[in-house]
């Protein structure tokens, strides 16, 4: 009996350290971002799995869309009403491909990567022609840089 209610209160301790270790973060959708127009800020954003990602629509005429084969299987995708904020969070680990819908082919695109990014080489080839195919090569390549740097 003592034992058990020992294993109950580690359990619930693990399940509240979880629940307290979830991080919050911002993307917003700009008219004008630090390295061009209509940009995600920031446009590459490392997570962990349970952590939420708040959209915020702070310039109007944006909205952000998870795009088909950049997510991993098992995600849900999902998608905002054009000038709304949206929460997701990422619980399934991957990398996520998204884009704005009426911005996306001018390159208004990002990443969020959760964990481990198992998907990468499916987002890759997934990924959108034009400059918003330019823009995520650019953002794989940071990526990779990030994790030769931390070798
Ligand atoms: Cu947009």
């Amino acid at each position: 009996m003592f034992r058990s209610k020992l294993f109950l209160g580690a359990l619930l301790a693990c399940v509240w350290m979880q629940a307290a270790a979830a991080a919050e973060f911002d993307v917003r959708m700009l008219n004008h971002g630090a390295t061009g127009d209509m940009q995600f800020d920031p446009q590459l954003l490392k997570v962990s799995p349970g952590d939420a990602v708040h959209f915020l629509a702070v310039d109007k005429g944006h909205n952000v869309q998870s795009i088909d084969g950049m997510i991993p299987d098992g995600a849900t995708a999902f998608s905002s009403e054009i000038g709304q904020n949206l929460t997701v969070t990422f619980t399934v680990p991957g990398i996520y491909g998204y884009r704005c819908a009426p911005h996306g082919m001018l390159g208004m695109v990002g990443l969020v990567v959760v964990g481990n990014p198992a998907n990468e080489a499916a987002a890759k080839a997934a990924a959108m022609p034009g400059l918003a195919g330019r823009q995520f090569a650019k953002l794989f390549e940071i990526l990779d840089s990030r994790r030769t740097a931390q070798k």
